[in-house]
């Protein structure tokens, strides 16, 4: 579609992130044409995307593009793509669990899956990597409800639940849980788990960093030589993690967890990677609870974790904490879950 004519795009709120949802029928196929008018559209490369829609922060800079999936036992593809702020990138090295989020509604929104009764289960191929999700969407009255009780830590109120549950991730992008094979590798003098359960993340102590894991994001990117270490550690991990140069890539992700002051398994700082999340990624959170079980690992020696196979891991951040269930069995997460909450926001053309 030419974008003098605008394309047709849902503005949501996905979990703790933003972005605009479109149905791929609705942007260019060559993805050269696609990323370029996805650049117009977000407003980069500029610090403040002040002539496009992004909310000049890599939260609010993201995009899902959605189809009905030739799949079996699967509704929809779902195809998520990172809009870089400050630079003319749009990347697909990673997923994104909180966009995530806004997908099942969107797609019963635009009518590719049917609504099942109270509530309607959502199959989603995450074409990221590889991976399927199932999201549970209420839609008592034939379309789904937004509003509801359930609350997430970054979240003002509270709006309609939106369970999400994985199966199988662990190696989404990397190919195994743990690339090198390690438990804890030495990077730059610093003990790092270098481990992907749905996200490739780099698990580090905040300690080591020389930071107490409490900070808020602000002070944490004021200090340019974290910031300086930190990707001096990150670009050594990328190939070691199978990602080849991640220069230019929004992955690994660099979570440096302490024990939790205020009662949490865990809590985090997270990089992701140029900028401090203001609160944790979805997967993001399930790569680091499953490195909080490894014996041994940085993550381990801070975390106080449940006892039995089902675990409820309350991963601690800057606004609170966001919990995810660890099916384990034999000390391998087979299954997980976290709930999350999305809201439309706009539904229209962007320009
Ligand atoms: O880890 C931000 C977000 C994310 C990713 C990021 C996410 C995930 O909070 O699944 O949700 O790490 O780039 O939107």
């Amino acid at each position: 579609m030419m974008a003098e004519a605008g394309t047709r795009c849902m503005w949501m709120r996905g979990g703790t992130s933003k972005g605009a949802y479109f149905l791929a029928a609705d942007l260019p196929a060559e993805p050269a044409e696609r990323d370029a008018l996805l650049l117009k559209i977000m407003g980069s490369p500029d610090p403040r995307q002040i002539d496009g829609i992004g909310g000049a922060d890599p939260l609010t800079s993201k995009v899902a593009v959605v189809k009905r999936s030739e799949r079996p036992g699967v509704d929809v593809d779902y195809l998520f793509l990172q809009v870089f702020v400050d630079k003319a990138v749009v990347t697909g090295a990673q997923g994104c669990g909180n966009i995530l989020a806004g997908v099942g509604p969107f797609a019963i929104e635009r009518g590719l899956v049917a609504v099942r009764g109270n509530e309607t289960d959502v199959a989603i191929f995450m074409e990221n990597t590889g991976e399927i999700a199932t999201a549970t969407v209420t839609t008592p009255a034939g379309e789904p409800v937004y509003e509801g009780n359930a609350t997430i830590s970054g979240v003002p109120g509270s709006a309609a639940p939106i369970p999400l549950a994985f199966e199988g991730i662990a190696g989404s992008t990397c190919g195994s849980l743990l690339p090198t094979g390690n438990t804890v590798d030495m990077i730059d003098g610093i003990a790092v788990t270098l481990i992907d359960n749905g996200m490739p993340v780099v698990v580090l102590a905040a300690a080591d960093m020389g930071i107490t894991g409490e900070e808020r994001p602000k002070e944490l990117e004021a200090d340019g030589q974290l910031r300086a270490r930190l990707e001096r550690i990150r670009l050594a991990a990328g190939p070691m993690m199978n990602l080849g140069d991640v220069s230019l890539k929004s992955v690994p992700k660099m979570t440096m967890v302490a024990p939790s002051r205020a009662g949490y398994a865990i809590t985090t700082r997270t990089f992701i990677p140029h900028r401090c999340h203001a609160t944790i990624g979805v997967f993001g959170a399930v790569s680091t609870a499953t490195a909080a079980l490894l014996p041994g690992s940085p993550a381990y020696r801070v975390a106080v974790i449940p006892a039995g196979n089902r675990k409820t891991v309350a991963v601690g951040h800057p606004e609170g904490e966001t919990s995810v269930v660890l099916d384990t069995e034999n000390g391998t997460v087979l299954r997980t879950a976290i709930l999350r909450t999305a809201r439309k926001l706009f539904d229209g053309f962007v320009f």
